[in-house]
C-alpha cells in the first residue's frame, strides 16, 4: 500500500478533507503511496501560510537564503543513490538516469545558492549632481510551481531553486503521477531548515489544485512545465490576473544531419537524444533531418542500433530504456503508432508494446524509428516517447525550413564539420537551445534553458542568470543627497546645448 502522505503546509504535514490517489511504479504497477486529492481549502490555507512567511522570508539577507540552499544541496548529495532509486521507481527512467535527476538538483541549488551573493543590479549615472541611481530586484510574492512528471526532481528544483533566492515563498503542485519524488524532495527542503510557511506543497487535480493555485489573488507569479494545452489555459488564467507567468511546453526538436557529418558521432548523439528518458524529456530528439546524401547510410545503422537497445527493469544497471511513465503515455505512444501507419508513414522497426514476462506487468514499448515526410502529424506533433521521425532533406536549405515548420521551438542541433552550416544554424534555427555536435538533450545548469514560438511564448527562461526573471521585478532607485529640490532635464525648460 506504501506511505501515506498528506499536504506540506506551514512546515507540517497535514491531513486533507480529499480523496486519496496512489501513486504507481510504471514499470510493475506496484502501489508506492498514497496522496490526497487536495481540495480548494487546502489550496487557500498553502497560499495564506505562504503569504504569511513571505514578509518575513523577503527580508531574510539573499546569501542567508542562499545557505539554506547550499544546504539542501549537501543532504540532496548525501541522499542522491537512495532519492535517485525514488525518482527511478516512480517515474520509470533507468537509474543512470534517476541519478542525473538528483544531480541536477544538486547542480541548480548549489549555483542558485551562489546566486544570493550576486543578484546584482546597475548603477547608473544621474544628470545631476548629488544624486546616485541604482536598480535593485525584489522577490514578487508568494509564487505557484506546477510541474510534470519527466523531471520529477529537477523541475520541482530549477522552479523552487530560483523562486528561493529571489525571496518568494512557494506553493508546489507536483504531477499526480509523480508526487513522491516530489514529498522527499520538499522533505529535503524541510531539512534544511527554510522557515515554516517558505516551501509548501499540495497534490491533487489540475483543476482543483492547479487551478486554484494560479486563481488565487495572492498568487503574484506561476511557472509551469507541461503541455501545451494546460500552458495555454494557465497562461489566459495569468493574463486575467496580470501576473508572471513562466511557461514551458514541450517541443519537436530536430537534430540536422549535414552530408559531411561524423556518422558513428551523429548515430551516438540520436541514440542518446530519442531514447534517453524512452523519449520523455521536454528537449528530446524527436526529429531527425538527414542530408539525402547520407540518408540511407544513416538510416541503416540507426535501425539496427535501436534493435539493440534493452528495455526492461529500469533498476537494472544494464538496461538501456525503462518504461515509458503511465498508461496514458503509453496509449498516447501507441495512438501515434497508430496514426503513423495510417497517414502512410514508413515504419523502420518498433511500434509495438513489449510483451511476456515481467513486460507484462509495465508500460514497456519497442524503441520506434518511422521515415516520415515533412506534413505529416509524425514529423509535425509532440509524441513524447521512445518514437524517432527520421525525414530527408536536399540541402541545408531545406533541412533548416523542415525543422523550423513545427509550432514549437525549444532545442535544435546540428551535426556538421562545416563551419558555415554550423554558425548559420546558430542563427536559422527557431528554437531556444542549438547544440553542434551534440544531440538536443543535455542541458547545464548555469545556462538559460526555455524555448520560443508554442514552447515559450512568454520568453521566460529558467536556470542560468536569466532564472531569477520569473520571480523578481526591478526596483529603480533616485538618491538625492544634494540637501534641495533638484529637478531631471525633462522637468526644466533648460536643455543642454539649447
Ligand atoms: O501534462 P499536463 P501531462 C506534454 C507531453 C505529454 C503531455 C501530457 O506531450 O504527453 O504534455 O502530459 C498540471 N491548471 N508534456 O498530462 O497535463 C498537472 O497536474 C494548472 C511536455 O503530464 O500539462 C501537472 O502538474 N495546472 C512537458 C502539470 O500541470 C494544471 C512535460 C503538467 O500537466 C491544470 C510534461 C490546470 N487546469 C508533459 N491541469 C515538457 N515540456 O517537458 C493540469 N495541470
Amino acid at each position: 500500500m506504501g506511505e501515506e502522505y498528506g499536504i506540506f503546509v506551514g512546515g507540517k504535514w497535514r491531513k486533507s478533507e480529499g480523496k486519496r490517489f496512489e501513486t504507481t511504479n510504471p514499470a510493475t504497477g506496484e502501489v508506492l503511496a498514497t496522496f490526497p486529492a487536495a481540495t480548494k481549502d487546502d489550496v487557500n490555507a498553502a497560499v495564506k501560510v505562504a503569504k504569511e512567511a513571505f514578509e518575513s522570508w523577503r527580508k531574510t539577507p539573499a546569501p542567508r537564503r542562499g545557505e539554506l540552499l547550499l544546504e539542501a544541496a549537501r543532504i540532496f548529495r548525501r541522499k542522491k543513490e537512495e532519492l535517485a532509486r525514488v525518482v527511478t521507481t516512480e517515474m520509470g527512467k533507468i537509474l543512470a538516469e534517476g541519478r542525473g535527476d538528483v544531480q541536477e538538483v544538486i547542480d541548480f541549488f548549489e549555483y542558485a545558492a551562489g546566486e544570493g551573493r550576486r543578484m546584482f543590479g546597475e548603477t547608473v549615472p544621474s544628470e545631476l549632481p548629488n544624486k546616485m541611481c541604482l536598480t535593485v530586484r525584489l522577490p514578487v510574492g508568494p509564487v505557484g510551481l506546477i510541474t510534470p512528471w519527466n523531471f520529477p526532481m529537477a523541475i520541482p528544483a530549477w522552479k523552487s531553486g530560483a523562486a528561493l533566492i529571489a525571496g518568494c515563498t512557494f506553493v508546489l503542485k507536483p504531477s499526480s503521477l509523480t508526487p513522491l519524488c516530489a514529498a522527499r524532495f520538499v522533505e529535503v527542503l524541510d531539512e534544511a531548515g527554510f522557515p515554516p510557511g517558505v516551501v509548501n506543497m499540495v497534490t491533487g487535480s489540475g483543476s482543483v489544485v492547479g487551478d486554484g493555485i494560479v486563481d488565487h489573488p495572492d498568487i503574484r507569479a506561476v511557472s509551469f512545465t507541461g503541455g501545451v494545452d494546460t500552458g495555454r489555459h494557465v497562461y489566459e488564467s495569468a493574463a486575467k490576473k496580470m501576473i508572471k507567468v513562466g511557461l514551458e511546453l514541450g517541443g519537436k526538436n530536430a537534430i540536422l544531419a549535414m552530408d559531411d557529418a561524423d556518422v558513428d558521432l551523429l548515430i551516438d548523439g540520436v541514440m542518446f537524444g530519442a531514447f534517453g528518458t524512452a523519449g520523455q524529456r521536454c528537449t528530446a530528439t524527436s526529429r531527425l533531418i538527414v542530408h539525402e546524401k547520407i540518408y540511407d547510410q544513416v538510416v541503416d545503422e540507426l535501425v539496427e542500433r535501436a534493435e539493440d537497445l534493452k528495455v526492461g527493469d529500469p533498476l537494472d544497471e544494464r538496461t538501456d530504456m525503462g518504461p515509458v511513465a503511465s498508461l496514458d503515455q503509453e496509449r498516447k505512444v501507441l495512438e501515434y503508432v497508430a496514426i503513423g501507419r495510417g497517414e502512410g508513414d514508413k515504419l523502420l522497426t518498433g511500434g509495438k508494446k513489449l510483451r511476456g514476462g515481467k513486460h507484462d506487468k509495465g508500460f514497456f514499448l519497442e524503441p520506434t524509428v518511422f521515415a516520415v515526410e515533412r506534413k505529416k502529424r509524425l514529423a509535425q506533433e509532440e509524441i513524447f516517447g521512445p518514437v524517432l521521425s527520421v525525414l530527408t532533406a536536399k540541402d541545408y536549405a531545406d533541412a533548416i525550413a523542415i525543422a523550423n515548420s513545427v509550432k514549437y521551438g525549444l532545442s535544435s542541433s546540428i551535426y556538421t564539420n562545416d563551419l558555415r552550416w554550423a554558425f548559420r544554424a546558430m542563427q536559422d534555427l527557431e528554437a531556444g537551445i542549438t547544440y553542434v555536435n551534440a544531440p538536443t538533450i543535455g542541458a547545464e545548469v548555469q545556462l538559460p534553458f526555455g524555448g520560443t514560438k508554442e514552447t515559450g511564448p512568454t520568453d521566460t527562461r529558467e536556470a542560468g542568470t536569466t532564472a531569477l526573471e520569473e520571480f523578481t521585478y526591478w526596483k529603480t532607485v533616485y538618491v538625492d543627497y544634494s540637501g534641495r529640490l533638484q529637478k531631471a532635464q525633462i522637468d526644466t525648460a533648460k536643455l543642454v546645448g539649447g
